[in-house]
């Protein structure tokens, strides 16, 4: 047992003390968040006992730590997956019934942390949970926003957003850690002196404005180890009169400005994915959690350590995405202004200290930050920054001596902008790519010539998903079948889920593995009908694309086909059709306009196709609200098929791809990201495979596009699904409400390529690939192998093989293994 705290007396006196204490209630009058409140204090004095311990642990390995930053982790709900890995979920779901407690209905009551967009911060949560379960030290840091991703109502077909107040009723699992505050500071201007003694420069910054950083630490509990690593997110509040400069004192203004400014910058998470807004507050958000985090560290290293010349030796810093690459020159400037090293010194350990992770190759997506903005924001970094640029010059003119396109294609500060990724990848001792393939574009195509200069640095790691919470949480009948089948090793080690692989040839097997499924379908479309108002049949196909909504994902391509079919059943009452139930999730950025009319457009098919009785319910469309973790769960539990139609090249990955695949949904995909290797261990004829390559994707786009028109020209059913945008058959009659999305397709006046995204180019690939699927589905027993050779087949998947790979070639760390904190 894990602990006795956890056996069913001890945690039911727990609980009903908890209400008391904290309401002053016995638990019949408790309301449901009152209880999962009580209950989670309970489950945290667990989970504190072996904080403790993994502390401990560390600090007498002196153990090397990965500090992985991030201004997203999308960690969905704490409590159900902390007991799963705590292996007391069922205990605790047991103490509770016996008290009239649903544990389910306990775990609805927590909001979903969404400190996250979508595939880079739900893999940054993935990458936490694996790291504590394979026992290595690390740390997550990032932001405590007040307000997360929003809330997405549909109204009327359309998205609106509506703020996520995530801590309005506490959150339990937090420790606020007051004592631990470090100050940042923007703007003002630098001041340079000579040291009198050492004849160093000085650098001092005045007329700053400051802000307190303030942590908060949530337990991230290892699977049944004891392990509990810290994601820490910073909160902001004012300097008021505490740590001002003299000279400030007294100045209300100033006070009220640093208050604003404390309010501000840890408000919101900026709700865009694959995209860069260059806002200002955001350049301030990347600064304040990076410095706070980067001066924690120091300072941590310096309690047991004197040689800051080693500190590469302890700490390794994994940054994912360009966001937090500030940290390069904040490393730097601690070292020199604030630690006393040379230039050479610092570079030395900053150098061997920072990685880079890139998630995207889309050009929107590139962090290059205005001079004018970035130099008055943070002064001091900048000079640092035009320092490492200088230097990085020199060597390239060395190596390429007369070239100056190598130059201009290069620096960091170029074109009165600084370019991020550059200076990650000059500075930085590793570089990686998500998947096989976009680590390939990477080093051939978007980061050539950094690979001709560093090919030493270039790596691939293949994202991963936890298996603990995508099968272990969100599918238990599958998840205990599974156990009952081949043991329970695969929740630490899903290589071990290949032992599925002899059932395929085992009918009964097939048998429960289908029946399971389609429990999970009926619980699926409980949720739609409570949800949704809408009745579906369990025993239709449920085709599901769940992910952010992005031009490249191509949600379009989807409901376009779901118009051919519509107009095919129409048309052709008579043809055999398979029933099919086509269900969408997705959040589109506020400001994203195609996007949003293409979730309208979404609604509004489903609205005629839903209400349209004379086609027996052989289509139906469900557009899920608020798609987010929670709620992902079920889905991927439930679904037949697993649409990942991004246009070749453009998804650097994808992880949405491995949970269908983990709880057997066969990919339904373009040859893209991660596709490509889901595709290489479950066998192409156990995927639906469709359309243009990356290569001829890249092909076109270097000529310049290709012409719709002679797509749309010669394929009347085509045509007449792309002129229903347009006549009003989706819009009670208005015939300019699909026409961005119309005209992003065809008129050359209003985008610059139309059809970027290659739609009318797929297409038929695309519905002759739904051709398949349908006959494949109708073979029961073909199926029936299919799905679950995808299970079977899903084991290099796991983000724990992801985090083995990053500690072998990057991050070299050791494993510490944690005593339970429990007493005895
Ligand atoms: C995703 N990126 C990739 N970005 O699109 C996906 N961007 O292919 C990959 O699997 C995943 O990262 C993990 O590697 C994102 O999710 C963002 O959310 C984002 C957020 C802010 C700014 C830019």
């Amino acid at each position: 047992m894990y602990s006795k705290r956890f056996e069913k007396e001890t945690f039911k006196a727990e609980v009903r003390d908890n209400v008391k204490t904290l309401y002053r209630k016995t638990i019949d009058e408790a309301t449901p968040q009152q209880i999962f409140q009580a209950v989670s204090y309970a489950v945290k004095e667990v989970i504190i006992d072996d904080w403790l311990a993994s502390q401990k642990a560390y600090d007498e390995a002196d153990a090397k730590t990965v500090y992985y930053m991030s201004m997203e982790f999308l960690m969905g709900r704490a409590l159900g997956n902390n007991l799963i890995n705590m292996t007391a979920y069922s205990e605790v779901k047991e103490a509770l019934k016996e008290m009239n407690i649903d544990l389910n209905a306990i775990e609805d009551e927590e909001p979903d942390p969404a400190l996250g967009n979508g595939g880079l911060g739900r893999l940054a949560a993935c990458f936490l949970d694996s790291l504590s379960t394979l026992n290595y030290p690390a740390y997550g840091c990032g932001i405590r926003y007040r307000y997360g991703m929003f809330k997405q109502k549909i109204e009327n077909g359309y998205q609106v957003e509506v703020p996520d107040n995530w801590l309005k009723e506490g959150n339990p699992f937090e420790l606020r850690r007051e004592e631990y505050a470090k100050e940042v500071r923007f703007g003002g201007n630098i001041r340079f002196e000579k040291d009198p003694e050492t004849g160093k420069d000085i650098f001092i910054q005045e007329n700053y404005e400051s802000v307190l950083a303030i942590p908060y630490d949530m337990p991230i509990v290892g699977y049944g180890n004891h392990v509990v690593n810290t994601l820490r997110v910073w909160d902001a509040k004012a300097i008021t009169d505490f740590q001002l400069d003299e000279f400030d004192r007294g100045n209300y203004h100033k006070a009220v400005e640093q208050e604003n400014l404390a309010k501000l910058i840890v408000d919101v998470l900026y709700p865009n994915d694959n995209h860069y807004s260059g806002k200002e507050l955001r350049l301030k958000q990347q600064y304040f959690f990076i410095s706070a985090s980067l001066q924690a560290m120091i300072a941590k290293y310096k309690k047991k350590h004197n040689d800051i010349r080693k500190l590469h030796e302890k700490v390794v810093i994994q940054m994912n995405d360009t966001h937090p690459t500030v940290a390069v020159p904040e490393l730097m400037r601690l070292l020199i202004d604030e630690e006393g090293l040379n230039w050479e010194e610092a570079w030395e350990v900053m150098s061997k200290t920072c990685a880079y992770t890139n998630h995207t190759i889309m050009a929107e997506a590139l962090e290059k930050w205005p001079i004018d903005l970035f130099s008055r924001l943070l002064p001091r970094i900048y000079q640092i920054v035009q320092e490492i640029d200088r230097r990085f010059l020199i060597q390239v003119r060395e190596k390429y001596p007369g070239n100056e396109e190598k130059v201009k294609k290069m620096a960091i500060l170029m074109d009165g902008q600084v370019r991020m990724a550059n200076m990650a990848i000059i500075s930085g001792f590793s570089v990686n790519g998500v998947a096989k393939l976009h680590t390939e574009i990477l080093k051939n195509q978007e980061l050539k010539d950094f690979y001709e200069m560093f090919p030493q640095k270039f790596n691939n790691k293949t994202n991963g998903i936890t298996q603990r919470r995508f099968l272990a949480h969100g599918n238990p009948l599958l998840a205990g079948w599974i156990t009952d089948r081949i043991g329970d090793g695969w929740l630490t080690d899903l290589s071990k889920i290949a032992n599925l692989k002899p059932l395929v040839n085992d009918e009964q097997a097939r048998r429960e593995f289908m029946q399971i499924k389609h429990k999970n379908k009926v619980r699926l479309a409980e949720y739609i009908k409570k949800h949704n108002g809408i009745e579906l049949d369990p025993r239709s196909i449920f085709d599901v694309q769940v992910k952010r909504l992005h031009e490249y994902k191509r949600q379009f391509l989807n409901i376009l086909h779901i118009m051919y079919l519509y107009n095919q059943i129409k048309e052709h009452p008579e043809m055999s059709f398979y029933p099919r139930t086509f269900i969408f999730g997705a959040k589109a950025a506020a400001g994203y306009q195609r996007a949003k009319e293409t979730i309208k457009l979404i609604n509004s098919v489903a609205d005629v196709v839903n209400n349209d009785r004379s086609i027996n319910g052989k289509l139906k469309v469900v557009f899920i609200e608020d798609y987010r973790v929670s709620n992902a769960e079920l889905l991927f539990a439930a679904a037949d098929v697993s649409e990942q139609i991004s246009t070749a090249s453009k998804e650097a990955s994808g992880t949405g791809n491995m949970k269908f695949m983990l709880n057997g949904a066969p990919t339904l995909g373009t040859m893209d990201g991660a596709n490509v290797e889901i595709v290489q261990e479950v066998g192409e004829e156990n995927a639906f495979i469709f359309g243009l390559s990356s290569q001829e994707v890249i092909n076109y786009e270097n000529q310049g596009g290709y012409n719709p028109l002679d797509i749309y020209f010669n394929d009347w059913e085509l045509k007449r699904v792309i002129d229903q945008l347009m006549d009003g058959t989706y819009a009670n009659g208005d015939h300019n409400m699909y026409k961005n999305l119309y005209n992003s397709l065809l008129n050359t006046q209003c985008t610059a390529r139309p059809d970027m995204y290659f739609i009318l180019k797929d297409f038929r690939p695309y519905a002759e690939a739904h051709k398949r699927v349908e006959e494949a589905y109708r073979d029961e027993q073909r199926w029936s192998k299919m799905a679950i050779l995808n299970t079977a087949c899903s084991g290099k998947f796991s983000s724990d093989r992801t985090i083995e790979e990053y500690v072998t070639d990057i991050w070299k760390l050791k494993k510490v293994y944690v005593p339970s904190g429990q007493p005895e």
